[in-house]
């Protein structure tokens, strides 16, 4: 009988376009916290007070200490076996896109490179006077983090809630979903619009697609395959002897 594990296994090898779709649960085994699981940060933060534009403008130096406080934990933390499975399939599939809903930089630091961060990085600063963006590893920003260019305060580069993503990115996002023959969708809660909608689009254009989360999730019933598991555990499975 074949297993599910196999038979994704096979439609892996067999696919010359794959896009695979990221979110928390892949950073969790490095111990970095989801969001919405039992010690997700939305269970002790409001995320309308903290990762809203209108929060920023209201308290900036609140919201820096929130991310200053993210860097400092994110930046102890390495890459974990489903980090580095995901980098390893990049090199395996012909045409390989992997879109990341995580702000950590942990994919980069795998080695992946055909990667789109749709909802930013908090290793990146943007200016919002000249809008001038940098990378800075520094954990602690300063709660008031002002631009070397012409001092205009500073805001994490990322995505906030009620905030577009950037128009291109999710431009390549999307025609990753539609052109691809699997999809894989990891370690995410899929309640994160536009992202959780990929899913959709890569059913739409004919895509074979699994779920690999430790739960079911709103888009579960989509799939063809459903891996219960950590990603951590099941990614690795899926690229060990591939050749
Ligand atoms: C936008 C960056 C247009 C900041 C984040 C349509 C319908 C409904 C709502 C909306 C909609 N369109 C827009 C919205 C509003 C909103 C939204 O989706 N709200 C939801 C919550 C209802 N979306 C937006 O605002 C987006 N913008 O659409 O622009 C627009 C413009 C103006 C007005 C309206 C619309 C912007 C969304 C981006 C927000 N920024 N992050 C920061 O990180 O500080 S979102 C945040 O959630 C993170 O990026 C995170 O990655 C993302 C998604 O969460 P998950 O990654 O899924 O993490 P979660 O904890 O939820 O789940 C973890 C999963 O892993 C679980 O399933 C768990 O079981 C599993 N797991 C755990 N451990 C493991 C594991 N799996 C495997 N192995 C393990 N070891
Ligand atoms: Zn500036």
């Amino acid at each position: 009988m074949e297993t599910s594990i196999n038979s994704l296994k096979k439609a892996l090898k067999n696919a010359d376009r794959v896009a695979v779709l990221t979110g928390a649960g892949v950073s969790a085994e490095s111990g970095v916290p989801t969001f919405r699981g039992a010690d997700g940060l939305w269970k002790n933060y409001r995320a309308t007070d903290l990762a809203t534009p209108e929060a920023f403008a209201r308290n900036p130096e609140l919201v820096w200490e929130f991310y200053n406080w993210r860097r400092e934990l994110i930046g102890q933390k390495t890459c974990n076996p489903a980090h580095r499975a995901l980098a390893e399939l990049e090199r395996l599939i012909p045409d390989f896109t992997l879109i990341t809903q995580n702000v950590d930089g942990l994919h980069l630091l795998a080695g992946s490179r055909h990667l789109l961060e749709i909802h930013g990085n908090i290793w990146r600063a943007r200016c919002t006077r000249c809008g001038r963006e940098t990378l800075d590893r520094a954990p602690d920003m300063g709660n008031r983090p002002t631009c070397a260019a012409c001092c205009g305060l500073l805001r994490p580069g990322v995505v906030w809630f009620g905030e577009s993503l950037d128009p291109e990115i999710l431009r390549q996002a999307l025609e990753a979903a539609e052109r691809c023959r699997v999809m894989l969708v990891v370690g995410t809660s899929s309640v994160v619009q536009p992202a959780a909608s990929l899913a959709y689009t890569a059913k739409s254009g004919g895509a074979l697609l699994a779920e690999i989360n430790l739960a079911r999730t709103p888009n579960s019933d989509l799939m063809d395959i459903v891996l219960m598991g950590k990603a951590g555990e099941i990614l690795p499975e899926l690229v060990d002897g591939w050749t």
